[in-house]
């Protein structure tokens, strides 16, 4: 157990120390030692202190007293040699305190943190990771995403409850702190951000929720509009099997795909790996729709209704291959109370999940110029920092909204997201013949048919998949990103292509897609996928040629085209209308480019299978459900489909 507190300096024994050691001993003694080494008892001594004179900062480790007699894991880091009481910056998580602090054995403060903290540390901030409840060194029990207190958590404490009695600990505690706490971290540890906004401790001054999850249901880690995404298996077993997340799931297979297909349903997937066993996938199983259970947790709708006293930085990652809807959705839910536009902000960087605090040169293939991650952190995040824990002003004011434009790779500066008076709703329709155009075909039956066959789903990857936290971690992180080619001549992917443009074409804001659909099975997934088709040679980097750039795809469950809230069965052969919202882009096609739109009935295994037959539960769908259906996309008169595209008609570069 740790001790309550402890000041120690963050070195760690090194090689260095010991070789020093050895080297003060006496020489006859060494060759004692060398003749009989047991006489001198163990090579480790009972106490080792470490030497930290020249350490930069000092490292203290705290087991920190919520309210409810629980402990909580705490590093903080303390810059030396700072004479002026400084902020603090803080991060809950769960994904380990000890590591995210510890990234080096160096007496550098730069370089025990992420490389992310490295202009806070510059700038002298005192520097606090937290384990949240229930994890690694924290005590307590751990409950995923667990609600604030009220009709989904009847306890006594929340995550708001933890950061504030960390917050009053920690002023009365960490020497040197000027009474000002700052709180920011990436996804989980966003969302625990946006958590202590809710009703947030006095000395909490500012935050920057990066990449959170917000909305489980509609469009974050667990469901997109109702489908399951099963390929977080995994990240559930990892992390709720054991504290310290030791347990790694043992698939039996190297591609998920496989292990998926073959076991059939979500719930017969997780029940042959023991996660039946786990309560927090057991909520996902027991809750297919949007019911109070989702709607309850919903954090932009707890955060409408709670007072916005806290200015706050949303972070948002156009490619973010896990809460790609949260942040977008917490700017809109923020907005609504900003009546000064001075206290709500958003960043939309060209990243995915978390890449705003690594590299942000290049978005998998495709080359930005500059490493945008660094400028964002240096130059804005940094500025919003010192402004509202420093009182420095900025030498730029920081702009509401300050959106990075890829295809036209520049940073844009806007008042208000979507860009107020700039865009407008513009309808692509999807046109028989796989063509795509601005003007609606006119009367008369014309759809394009497929058949989708549950038994060969289209992967939303080329196989083989690899799990969500293999090693392989990074063929996951990019997949936003990948080419599209691979998919566009399956049978059941359906293309319509636009000609080439002649002139830029920008995009900022939702897209959404309706569908005019049949099926000749009783229930079916729509997936639908805007993509920037590249031109055929791309001089600049050749190997963009042809490339399919995703720019924004989503899915809907269609037993939920009425209500989220209730599952119907869909007539067969009937022409009905699928609304599905889709990501936000902030992009331009550029001449030459064409706009490409592919439609499909799975995305797997991302998204657990529709077995095309209505049931009550998909997650416990048995094997006679599953059966191919026919499909058809309609385009024309009432029926003609159409993509709604936010066209930007005056983008202005950011001044
Ligand atoms: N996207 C991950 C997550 C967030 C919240 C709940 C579950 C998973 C994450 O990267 O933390």
């Amino acid at each position: 157990m740790k001790s309550n507190i402890r000041l120690i300096t963050a070195a760690l024994i090194s090689g260095a120390v010991a070789a020093t050691l050895t080297l003060s001993a006496p020489s006859s003694l060494a060759v004692a030692q060398t003749a009989n080494p047991s006489a001198r008892g163990s090579d480790i001594p009972e106490t080792f202190s470490r030497t930290t004179e020249a350490f930069d900062h000092t490292r203290m480790e705290a087991m920190i007293p919520m309210r409810d007699g629980v402990r909580l894991f705490t590093v903080i880091l303390i810059p030396k040699h700072v004479e002026t009481p400084m902020p603090i910056v803080l991060t809950r998580t769960p994904y380990n305190a000890d590591e995210a602090t510890s990234r080096a054995p160096s007496p550098r403060m730069a370089m025990s943190l992420a490389l992310s903290d490295e202009p806070l540390v510059r700038n002298g901030y005192i520097r606090v990771y937290q384990d949240a409840r229930g994890k690694h060194g924290s005590e307590g029990d751990y409950i995923m995403t667990l609600p604030p207190i009220g009709p989904l958590n009847q306890g006594k404490v929340d995550h708001g409850t933890d950061t504030w009695d960390t917050i009053d600990w920690l002023l009365a505690n960490v020497p040197n702190n000027n009474g000002r706490v700052g709180i920011t971290g990436v996804s989980y540890a966003g969302y625990l951000t946006l958590m202590a906004l809710i009703d947030p401790h006095p000395a909490l001054e500012a935050a920057i929720p990066v990449n959170a999850m917000v909305d489980g249901w509609i469009g974050d880690d667990w469901f997109h509009n109702g489908a399951f995404r099963v390929a977080m298996l995994d990240y559930v077993y990892a992390q709720t099997s054991s504290r310290e997340s030791s347990y790694q799931i043992p698939l039996g297979y190297y591609d998920m795909y496989s292990a998926v297909l073959e076991a059939g349903s979500s719930g017969e997937l997780g029940r042959r790996y023991g996660a039946d066993r786990l309560p927090a996938w057991n909520r996902l199983v027991d809750n297919p729709a949007y019911n109070e259970f989702w709607q309850g947790q919903a954090v932009d709708r707890l955060l409408v209704a709670a007072p916005l006293k806290v200015p706050t930085m949303t972070v948002h990652g156009l490619f973010d291959q896990e809460d790609i809807y949260g942040p977008i959705a917490t700017y809109l839910a923020l907005e609504s109370k900003d009546r000064g536009n001075d206290m709500n902000f958003l960043v939309i960087g060209p990243w995915i999940h978390g890449q705003s605090w690594g590299d942000g040169s290049a978005l998998g293939t495709i080359r930005l110029g500059a490493d945008t991650s660094l400028q964002f952190r240096e130059h804005v995040r940094q500025a919003f920092w010192d402004k509202h824990l420093k009182d420095i002003e900025p030498s730029s004011p920081i702009p509401p909204v300050l959106a990075y434009e890829t295809g036209a790779n520049q940073w844009r500066s806007y008042d208000a997201w979507p860009p107020e008076g700039r865009v407008e709703q513009t309808r692509l329709y999807l046109r028989d013949a796989g063509g795509l155009s601005f003007e609606a075909l006119g009367s008369g039956e014309s759809f394009t048919e497929y058949v989708s066959d549950p038994a060969k789903p289209v992967p939303y990857r080329v196989r083989p998949i690899r799990p969500v936290s293999s090693g392989d971690y990074d063929t996951w992180r990019w997949w936003l990103t990948y080419d599209q080619r691979p998919f566009s001549d399956r049978t059941d992917v359906v293309t319509f292509v636009s000609e080439p443009l002649t002139e830029s074409l920008t995009i900022s804001g939702e897209v959404v897609a309706t569908l005019y659909a049949s099926t000749s099975g009783s229930d079916a997934d729509w997936v639908v996928k805007l993509i920037d088709l590249f031109p055929n040679e791309v001089p600049a980097q050749p190997e963009l040629g042809g490339y399919e750039l995703m720019i924004s795809a989503d899915i809907l469950r269609g037993r939920y085209r009425e209500s989220f809230e209730t599952a119907r069965p869909i007539p067969p052969g009937q022409v009905l209308p699928y609304r599905i919202r889709m990501p936000n882009a902030n992009h331009t096609f550029r001449p030459g480019h064409r706009i490409m739109v592919h439609v499909q009935s799975s995305w797997f295994p991302l998204y657990d299978r529709n077995p095309q037959t209505f049931v009550p539960s998909i997650m416990w769908a048995q094997p006679d459900d599953y059966r191919k259906a026919t499909m058809r996309v309609y385009h024309s008169g009432d029926a003609a489909s159409f993509i709604e595209l936010p066209v930007n008609r005056r983008a202005r570069p950011n001044p």
